[in-house]
């Protein structure tokens, strides 16, 4: 779609996933606004052409400066370690849901939420499709949660919105300096300096992998949707895994690097991590029934692209 005399708010536009949604945006010829507090988010990922409004979501002036008059929102700015917002419930409570919630009662145009895997919490079956309970085991997925539920209980004559829930997000721009970091954004980091990884516990949790540009494509193709169709979109008031539905282990993660680089990564085994859920893998059949999204980035492309770009 051409988004030409469209404007695009985007909160989280500085971080990870939304520096590589707002370049996308900017590809399809939108006129983009970026809302970021840059406690994770860089300015110098935000394209020049691009208006930086630098606040927090929390900031109710902030958002307006940001989001009013624009013709669609995508809502990516969060805390998103999980970590830290079991040690601040409270901001986790501020900024993932109760912004969240605010920006949607303050929108007069379709909203794509980000929401995540977290909130189903320890799978009961595998894949997770979208009728899986909704049963978060972090501060983290509660909030999300709260937010996915506001949005799914939308009627029809709110401005349409979609939640989207992202399973383990990788691609160039995640920052590998935290401990938790995505563990492949440590892993491809490491393999090419020769520092060593530490795998928690056997290496054989499973996870969903999704390269950012295959995510951003979900986002750009669910707005379109909401846009064109509004509250008649297949998409409105609904929920939608982001995902690949191809989970790996992290013993093939380490493989995959090893046949890449040639060179034998040094791993060391520590006990699983508090909380840690042993094997997630969704299932992305609705997403593609909705739309014409297929997931194209496989996971051996991804991690060469990361190593050759280190
Ligand atoms: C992901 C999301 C999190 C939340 C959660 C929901 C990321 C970065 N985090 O957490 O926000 O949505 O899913 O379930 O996408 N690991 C190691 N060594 C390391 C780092 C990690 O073994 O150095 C392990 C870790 O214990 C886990 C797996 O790798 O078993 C993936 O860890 P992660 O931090 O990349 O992501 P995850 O699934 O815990």
């Amino acid at each position: 779609m051409d988004w030409s005399g469209l404007t695009v708010g985007v909160t989280g536009g500085a971080g990870f996933i939304g520096s590589h949604l707002v370049d996308s945006l900017v590809d399809c010829g939108a006129t983009v606004v970026v809302l970021d507090n840059f406690s994770s988010g860089k300015a110098d990922q935000v394209p020049s052409s691009v208006r930086l409004v630098s606040g927090s979501v929390v900031d109710t002036t902030a958002r307006s400066e940001a989001l009013s008059g624009c013709d669609a929102i995508f809502h990516i700015a969060a805390i998103a370690s999980v970590v830290a917002c079991e040690e601040d419930p409270e901001k986790s409570a501020s900024v993932n849901r109760d912004a969240s919630l605010a920006i949607l009662a303050e929108a007069s145009c379709p909203v794509v939420f980000a929401s995540s895997a977290a909130i189903y919490g320890n799978p009961q079956q595998l894949p997770v499709s979208e009728s899986h309970p909704i049963e978060p085991l972090s501060h983290y997925g509660a909030d999300k949660a709260a937010a996915d539920a506001a949005i799914r209980s939308l009627g029809d004559s709110a401005p349409p919105a979609v939640a989207m829930r992202f399973f383990n997000v990788y691609g160039p721009r995640q920052d590998p300096s935290s401990p938790y970091s995505g563990v492949l954004s440590i892993f491809t980091t490491r393999a090419v300096t020769g520092e060593p990884v530490t795998i928690f516990g056997d290496g054989l949790q499973t996870r969903d992998f999704i390269h950012v540009t295959d995510v951003v494509d979900a986002l750009v193709l669910s707005a379109e949707s909401l846009l064109v169709e509004g509250t008649m979109s297949p998409l409105h008031s609904r929920a939608f895994n982001v995902c690949t539905g191809r989970p790996v282990t992290l013993l093939d993660v380490v493989s995959a690097i090893e046949s890449n680089t040639g060179k034998m990564m040094q791993v060391t085994h520590e006990p699983t991590r508090a909380g840690d859920i042993r094997d997630s893998e969704g299932d992305p059949s609705a997403l593609k029934e909705v739309l014409a999204w297929n997931p194209q980035v496989e996971l051996e492309q991804g991690l060469a692209d990361l190593l050759n770009a280190l």
